[in-house]
C-alpha cells in the first residue's frame, strides 16, 4: 500500500532547515517558538503516547481544548498515529458534548482541565475509555504523559480514502451529522490551494482563526505547513493585537467579522499591510461595502472563496490578476472541482439563472458517519452532493451565492441551525413555541433573534430564558434579542412565515 497519510505529506514540506522557526506565538505571557524540529519531535510524542494506548486503527479522538500550538501538535499526532481526529468548538456545553461523544464514540477524549469534570463524567457515559486534559499554558496530563514518550515514530501507514477527521456540522432537521473527511480529501484540497493561492517560500501567515473548524485547522494550518511557512499564532482574535503583528505577515485568512473589526480600528491602514500578499475571506458571505471600503483602506483587495465542512474548499476568486477578483461573488470552481446549478427537479440551468448549488470532487467528502440514509440524501443520482446553497454561475463561471435552501444562520462565522435553538427553547417551562431567524447585523454578519410564545397564562420572561440558554448552548448561539409574542404568523397551510419575522426584525441592529 502506498503511503498516503496526509502528516506524511505535510512533514515532507517542513523547511529543510530543521532549527527554523515554524511557530512563533503572538499572545501567550512571553512569545514562544516552535522550530519545524520541534513539531517533528512533539507530534512523535504524542503519536507514540497514542499509540501506546492500543487502538483500533480509525479510533476517534475527540478535542476540545482551547487553541495553542500543543493542540494543533495533537491533531497532527493523532494523523500521524493513524486515527481520526475529531475537533469540538470550545463554546459547547455538556448537551452539546453528549451529542458528540455518544454518536462518535472517542476512545479519546481530550479537553482542558477546567472542564475535566463534566467532560469527564460525559466521556466515561459515553464508554470513552481516555481522557486526557491539554491547557494552552502547556500543562496537563496529556503532555506529561508524551514528555515520557520517544521522540522517534514512524507513521502509521494511510490510504488516502482512510478518514482523518470527522467535523460535526448540523442538519436542518433533527441532531448534527459528522461529515467524514479523509486523508485524500484533505491532501488533495490542501495540494491545490498552495498552488491557487501562489504560495511561496518566505510567505508568513498570521493565524487568528479557532482551530476546531475547517477554516482555521485545514485552509489555514495546511496552508503554511504544506508551504513550510512561518506562522505568527495567536489563541484569538484580538484587532489590535492583530494590527501590531500585521507588518511581518504576507498573507491573511479570516471571516467576514474580523474584517469589519480590523477596518474598524483607525490604525487599520496601507502601511500596516505593506507586507501582505494575499487577504482571504470565507465561512459567511463577505458584505461588498467591506469587500470596498478594505479596498480603499489597504489596498488589497479580498480574495473570497467558498467551502463547507463537507467539502473544504470549492470555489476561489483568482489570486492573479487582483482585479478579476470581483466582490459579491465566491469564484469559480477550483481545479479539479465540479460546481453546477440545478433547478427543484434536477434540470441543469443555464448561466445567471438561479438554482440549487451541486459539487463533485476530490475534495468531497465519504458521507455522514453512521448515518448513510443521511449521506444517500445529500447526493444526487450521478453522485454530486447538494450543499444547500443557492446560487448561480455567470458565464465566466464565478459563483455568487444568494440565499441558502438550508435553513440556516452564520452568525461571526459559525453556523447555527434554528430548529436546534427552537428545540432548546420549546423545552423550557411555560413555552409553547417558538421561531428563530436570523436579521442583519454589523458585526456577526447576521444575528440569532428568538420569537417565543408562552403557554396560555404563563407570563415569559425573556431575560431569564436568556441567562438559562447561556448555560444549555454554545454562547454564539444565544439568541442576540428574544421577542415574547402571543402567536407567531402562519400561512394558509399553517406553516410558520419566517420571512415576515425576518422582515419585521430587519432593523433590529441597523447601525
Ligand atoms: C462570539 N460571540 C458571538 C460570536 N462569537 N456571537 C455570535 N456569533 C459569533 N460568531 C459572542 C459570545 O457569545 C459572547 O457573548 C461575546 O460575543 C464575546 O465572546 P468572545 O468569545 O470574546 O468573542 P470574540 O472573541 O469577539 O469572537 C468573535 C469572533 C469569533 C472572533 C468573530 O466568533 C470567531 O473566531 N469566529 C470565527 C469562526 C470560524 O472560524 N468559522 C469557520 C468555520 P456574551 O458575552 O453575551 O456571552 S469553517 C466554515 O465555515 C467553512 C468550511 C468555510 O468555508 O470556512
Ligand atoms: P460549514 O459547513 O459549517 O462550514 O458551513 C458551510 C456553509 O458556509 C456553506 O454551505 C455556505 O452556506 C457558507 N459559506 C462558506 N463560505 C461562504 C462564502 N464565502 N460566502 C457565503 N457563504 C459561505
Amino acid at each position: 500500500m502506498k503511503q498516503e497519510n496526509l502528516f506524511c505529506a505535510l512533514r515532507a514540506a517542513f523547511a529543510s532547515d530543521l532549527d527554523a522557526i515554524a511557530i512563533e506565538t503572538a499572545d501567550t505571557p512571553v512569545p514562544l517558538h516552535y522550530s519545524w524540529r520541534d513539531l517533528e519531535r512533539g507530534t512523535a510524542m504524542l503519536a507514540n503516547l497514542i499509540d501506546s494506548l492500543g487502538l483500533p486503527p480509525e479510533s476517534r479522538i475527540a478535542v476540545q481544548t482551547e487553541k495553542s500550538v500543543e493542540a494543533l501538535m495533537l491533531y497532527l499526532a493523532v494523523l500521524r498515529a493513524g486515527h481520526v481526529y475529531l475537533p469540538l468548538n470550545t463554546a459547547y456545553q455538556a448537551g452539546e458534548i453528549a451529542y458528540f461523544v455518544g454518536n462518535a464514540e472517542p476512545a479519546v477524549v481530550v479537553c482542558s482541565s477546567r472542564n475535566a469534570g463534566w467532560v469527564g463524567q460525559v466521556a466515561r457515559e459515553a464508554g470513552t475509555r481516555h481522557v486526557f486534559t491539554l491547557d494552552d499554558d502547556r500543562t496537563g496530563t496529556l503532555l506529561e504523559l508524551a514528555a515520557l514518550e520517544s521522540d522517534v515514530h514512524e507513521p502509521a501507514l494511510r490510504a488516502a480514502d482512510d478518514l482523518a477527521a470527522i467535523l460535526y456540522t448540523s442538519g436542518t432537521t433533527g441532531r448534527s451529522k459528522g461529515a467524514m473527511l479523509t486523508h485524500g480529501n484533505l491532501l488533495s484540497n490542501a495540494q491545490v490551494l498552495k498552488d491557487f493561492w501562489g504560495w511561496v517560500p518566505g510567505d508568513v501567515l498570521l493565524h487568528a482563526l479557532p482551530i476546531f473548524h475547517v477554516h482555521g485547522l485545514f485552509v489555514a494550518s495546511h496552508g503554511a505547513l504544506l508551504n513550510g511557512s512561518r506562522m505568527i499564532w495567536f489563541s484569538r482574535f484580538e484587532p489590535r493585537a492583530v494590527l501590531a503583528r500585521l507588518p511581518e505577515a504576507t498573507v491573511f485568512m479570516g471571516v467576514p467579522t474580523l474584517y469589519v473589526r480590523l477596518l474598524a480600528e483607525p490604525e487599520f491602514k496601507r502601511k500596516a499591510c505593506r507586507n501582505m500578499r494575499l487577504f482571504i475571506s470565507g465561512s459567511a458571505p463577505l458584505l461588498i461595502e467591506t469587500f470596498r471600503d478594505f479596498r480603499k483602506r489597504s489596498g488589497h483587495t479580498i480574495l473570497e472563496r467558498y467551502g463547507m465542512s463537507e467539502t473544504a474548499m470549492l470555489t476561489s476568486n483568482p489570486y492573479r490578476p487582483e482585479s478579476a477578483r470581483r466582490g459579491g461573488t465566491v469564484g469559480p470552481a477550483l481545479p479539479g472541482v465540479g460546481v453546477r446549478v440545478r433547478d427543484d427537479q434536477g434540470r441543469a440551468l443555464p448561466a445567471g439563472e438561479i438554482g440549487g448549488i451541486e459539487v463533485t470532487g476530490p475534495n468531497v467528502f465519504k458521507g455522514y458517519w453512521r448515518m448513510p440514509e443521511k449521506t444517500a440524501a445529500e447526493f444526487t443520482a450521478d453522485g454530486w452532493f447538494m450543499t444547500g446553497d443557492v446560487g448561480t454561475i455567470d458565464e465566466d463561471g464565478y459563483v455568487t451565492i444568494v440565499g441558502r435552501s438550508k435553513d440556516l444562520i452564520i452568525s461571526g462565522g459559525y453556523n447555527v441551525y434554528p430548529a436546534e435553538i427552537e428545540s432548546v427553547i420549546n423545552e423550557m417551562p411555560g413555552v409553547a413555541e417558538s421561531a428563530v431567524v436570523g436579521v442583519p447585523h454589523p458585526d456577526f454578519g447576521e444575528a440569532v433573534v428568538a420569537i417565543v410564545v408562552g403557554k396560555p397564562d404563563v407570563e415569559l420572561d425573556a431575560v431569564a430564558m436568556t441567562a438559562r440558554l447561556k448555560a444549555l448552548i454554545a454562547n454564539f448561539k444565544v439568541p442576540k434579542q428574544m421577542f415574547i409574542v402571543t402567536e407567531l404568523p402562519r400561512n394558509t397551510m399553517g406553516k410558520v412565515q419566517k420571512n415576515l419575522l425576518r422582515d419585521q426584525h430587519r432593523q433590529l441592529f441597523a447601525g
